[in-house]
């Protein structure tokens, strides 16, 4: 009976295995000489990167292509603008990419600057009250992109997101609305959002349309759950249940391109598009010096070169004027502290 038992077990491997590689065959995309006949070049624009291939927009019809890209492409991002080719199988080639008009880019320990997307005019910064509101994580997603945009001639509008806006017993234990305020005299936009309730997403829509956005934010915030509110037709990756993430969540593994007319009524009338990006536990700002750092927090900017010390850092040198602005509350504290965190703490 034992014996049986662990012939059937080697059988049933067996099987699996064969069915396996059935599976395989049957759906792994042709390699690159295997396409056989290519159509002429098409424009396209990439939906979702993944691996050494991506999904392709084909911008005549808007049909979606699972292609190979070709090597020596540079990198190839959601939002990038290509030249294709497609094959008879479905499947096509990536030949070329067209220059960016921007791109959005996310420092990495050991690689540098990485882009994430591409061809964005307008970054959301999605936080929420769940899993916890983190004013540290906003402020570095700010002084990044401050400081890309004090280097770009065009910069990059800026909207806070406030997701999860029904949680309220949350939104006062943390005292957010008061944090908000820091932000709302900074000029930043906030839109309140949830979507449970609806709450806030004709607003959203209504930044969105004609624009080229990103939603970036900590992982559990809400960015695939709003896009799914926006877009209820497609058919978005968070239903992909990730083998890695805890409680089971749906989490986003690679970025996903979405254009904003599926999000109206009316065909073909708006332009645009909004990109949900996977989220993030930590963001490590290596490739800024403290004086990146002080330019990315805006209100600094009036007292920078006003200090005692040429080379002061604001932290605690004599004479300096960060510090008095801080002392007359011309600076928040809570924004300075942060300042603090990340000059002594670049990886977060
Ligand atoms: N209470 C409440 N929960 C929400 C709201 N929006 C989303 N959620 C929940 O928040 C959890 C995380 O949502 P996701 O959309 O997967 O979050 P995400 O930001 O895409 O996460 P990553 O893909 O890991 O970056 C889910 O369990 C959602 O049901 C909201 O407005 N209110
Ligand atoms: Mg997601
Ligand atoms: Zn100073």
């Amino acid at each position: 009976m034992a014996k049986r038992d662990k012939l059937t077990q080697r059988q049933k491997r067996q099987v699996a295995h064969k069915q396996r590689q059935r599976i395989q065959q049957q759906t792994a995309p042709l390699a690159e000489h295997q396409l056989g006949q290519l159509s002429e070049s098409l424009e396209g624009l990439v939906i979702s990167r993944f691996g050494e291939q991506a999904d392709i927009m084909n911008l005549c019809d808007q049909k979606v292509f699972r292609c190979y890209l070709r090597q020596n492409l540079g990198s190839i991002v959601s939002g990038d603008k290509v030249v294709f080719r497609l094959a008879e199988n479905e499947q096509g080639i990536v030949e070329a990419r067209h220059s960016r008009d921007s791109v959005f880019e996310r420092p990495s320990a050991h690689q540098g600057l990485k882009a994430v997307v591409a061809n964005i005019n307008q970054v959301f910064i999605v936080a929420a009250p769940l899993p916890d509101f983190s004013a540290a994580l906003l402020d570095r997603y700010l002084v990044a992109i401050e400081d890309a945009n004090n280097q770009c001639d065009i910069p990059l509008k800026i909207i806070i997101l406030l997701n999860k806006w029904d949680l309220q017993s949350e939104i006062i234990d943390q005292s957010i609305e008061e944090q908000l305020t820091i932000y709302r005299q900074l000029d930043y936009p906030i839109i309140k959002v949830s979507t449970k309730t609806g709450l806030g997403i004709d607003l959203l829509k209504q930044h969105a349309v004609h624009q080229q956005s990103i939603l970036v934010g900590q992982s559990g915030v809400g960015k695939s759950s709003i896009i799914n509110h926006l877009f209820p037709q497609q058919e978005s990756l968070v239903n992909q249940v990730s083998q890695n993430s805890r409680l089971g969540q749906h989490t986003t593994t690679t970025s996903q391109l979405f254009l904003v007319k599926e999000m109206t009524t009316t065909e073909n009338s708006v332009d645009g598009f909004i990109i949900d990006s996977p989220g993030i536990r930590e963001f490590g700002l290596w490739h800024m010096d403290s004086h990146k750092v002080a330019a990315g927090f805006k209100e600094f900017l009036p007292f920078i070169g006003a200090c005692k010390f040429r080379d002061c850092q604001h932290i605690n040198e004599p004479g300096c004027a960060i510090l008095q602005a801080v002392d007359t509350k011309q600076i928040a504290l809570q924004r300075w502290q942060n300042y603090c965190k990340i000059v002594s703490s670049p990886a977060s």
